[in-house]
């Protein structure tokens, strides 16, 4: 875990107990700083039982303390901590300000911050892939799930300083004041989030944050210039000159992209050209950046080729948890007229809780739908606008239907997949969840149960 003479005597409360929690109370007890713990949830306090006192910051008189660490899933828009602690002049930061913090301590090395609607664990993944297969020294952390300060130190090695790759929610990123990452990315900005935020320009000012901890000669990397994106980029070429606020060059990989098969589809061009923009900036050349490309194997949930049977595809794509994101994977299957003559070929389940009304960024793509299988709290709504769109409709309420109705009608050369457009909190815990369930479905339904777990992650392209 990463440890700093920075917290060492200080007083900090910790609220929420989950994983980036945890780790906080860990980090800081090992620092030798005192710590009073809380979660709501009897289960997560009990587990530092007799590690730490454990109070409810909100019934604590807060003078003299340092700082309250508070986890992401807090809602600071709601929960009266921020003016409580506002009260003391005590500051409320999360697990990413520790980090920010401890650095004076770790050894020399670089930082990397990607926030953005969607595409962020991929690129973070990515990120670290390619400098890692490069030789350097290399740990990932953040909102991808394995909060930062319990990763272990790096120490430099013959290739170069080592590399924290962190992935920035904007939950995060408003609870960071002092981080400054060498080097930073904005992959886009589309509506989302909109329960924590007074409105979409709120979302994207603390987006916009990351940029604005960073000092003007670090690099910024931007995947588009579309919307708030755009703008944000341009604020920050004022600020920084043109040179340190770039958009990714997508066009620079295009004709590679055929080279890489967990990384198919319109968005993963994106998202190849922020990494590697990031890589290269701290030393990573083209020829090792041209070979890690090829063996990324992809990340759970995301375009997932869970399996492959009788030339039949099933995809999970738990993670397309709004429009924008489950866009590109119907972009990713066209029809092709060497396919059952050209007909549309995506068996498409869609539906859980929706984020917005309509499916804006999808619409687009819905000539390639061969069938839409609805499910969940948005299901019906859903099933009256594609049935208005002309599409086959099936009007199911859960994804074990949907694949048993897909399963049925599903030919050769054809896809079944699970990019719901939609949170999934309606009928499950997290996209993950919702993900394994539709992974086990679909296993029984193809007939191919016995296929490991990813097995097809690496194995021939998205069809795209
Ligand atoms: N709690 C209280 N009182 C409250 C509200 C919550 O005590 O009023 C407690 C809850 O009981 C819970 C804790 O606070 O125990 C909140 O934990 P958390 O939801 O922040 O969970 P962590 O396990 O710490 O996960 C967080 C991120 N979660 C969120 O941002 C919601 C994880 O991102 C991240 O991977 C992890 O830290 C490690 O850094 C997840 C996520 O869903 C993947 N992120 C969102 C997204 O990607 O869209 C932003
Ligand atoms: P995030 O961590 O930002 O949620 P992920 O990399 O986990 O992003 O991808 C989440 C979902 O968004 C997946 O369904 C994936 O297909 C889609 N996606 C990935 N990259 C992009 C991108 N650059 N633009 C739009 N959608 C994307």
């Amino acid at each position: 875990m990463i440890t700093s003479s920075a917290f060492a005597g200080k007083r900090y409360a910790v609220l929420g107990l989950a994983r980036s929690g945890a780790a906080s109370v860990r980090a800081l007890l090992a620092s030798g700083a005192e710590v009073i713990a809380w979660d709501r949830d009897d289960d997560k306090r009990s587990a530092f039982e007799g590690r730490c006192d454990l109070a409810d910051p909100l019934a604590l008189d807060l003078t003299g303390f340092d700082g309250i660490v508070v986890s992401p899933g807090v809602p600071l828009n709601t929960h009266p901590i921020a003016p409580h602690a506002a009260r003391y002049g005590v500051p409320v930061i999360g697990d990413v300000e520790l980090f920010a913090l401890a650095r004076r301590d770790l050894l020399d090395h670089r930082v990397v911050g990607i926030t953005g609607t969607n595409g962020k664990s991929t690129v973070t993944a990515l990120t670290h892939h390619i400098l890692a297969m490069a030789g350097f020294p290399a740990a990932m952390g953040g909102n991808i799930g394995e909060p930062i300060m319990s990763r272990e130190p790096l120490a430099p090695n013959e290739t170069g300083v080592g590399v924290y790759v962190l992935e920035l929610s904007s939950f995060q990123i408003d609870l960071t004041f002092s981080l400054d990452p060498e080097v930073a990315a904005l992959t886009n900005i589309t509506p989302d989030h909109l329960d924590r935020y007074a409105d979409y320009p709120a979302y994207a000012a603390a987006k916009e944050r990351l940029f604005e901890m960073q000092s003007a000669r670090h690099l910024a990397v931007f995947g588009t210039d579309e919307g708030p994106a755009g703008a944000i980029r341009a604020r920050q070429a004022e600020r920084r000159g043109e040179g340190r606020a770039v958009l990714a060059d997508l066009a620079r990989f295009a004709h590679l992209q055929h080279e890489w098969p967990a990384l198919q589809g319109p968005h993963n061009l994106q998202n190849v050209a922020v990494a590697v923009a990031l890589a290269e900036e701290l030393g990573v050349t083209e020829p090792q950046w041209r070979h890690a490309l090829p063996r990324f194997r992809g990340l759970p949930h995301r375009m997932e080729r869970t399996c492959e049977k009788d030339g039949i595809v099933w995809i999970n794509d738990s993670k397309a948890t709004n429009p924008a994101s489950a866009a590109p994977a119907l972009a990713a299957f066209p029809p092709d007229p060497s396919i059952n003559r050209g007909a549309a070929r995506i068996h498409w389940i869609v539906g859980g809780l929706a984020k917005e009304n309509g499916l804006a960024e999808c619409e687009a793509h819905l000539p390639n739908i061969a069938a839409a299988y609805t499910v969940g709290e948005a299901g019906p709504r859903f099933a009256d606008l594609l049935e208005a769109r002309g599409l086959r409709v099936e009007r199911c309420e859960l994804i074990a239907e949907a694949v048993s109705r897909a399963g049925a009608a599903v030919r050769p050369g054809e896809v079944v997949l699970l990019s719901p457009a939609c949170a999934s909190y309606d009928q499950f815990r997290d996209y993950e969840k919702r993900g394994e369930h539709f992974r086990n479905l679909a296993r029984v339904i193809s007939g191919c149960a016995d296929c490991p777990p990813g097995s097809f992650a690496g194995g021939a392209g998205a069809g795209a």
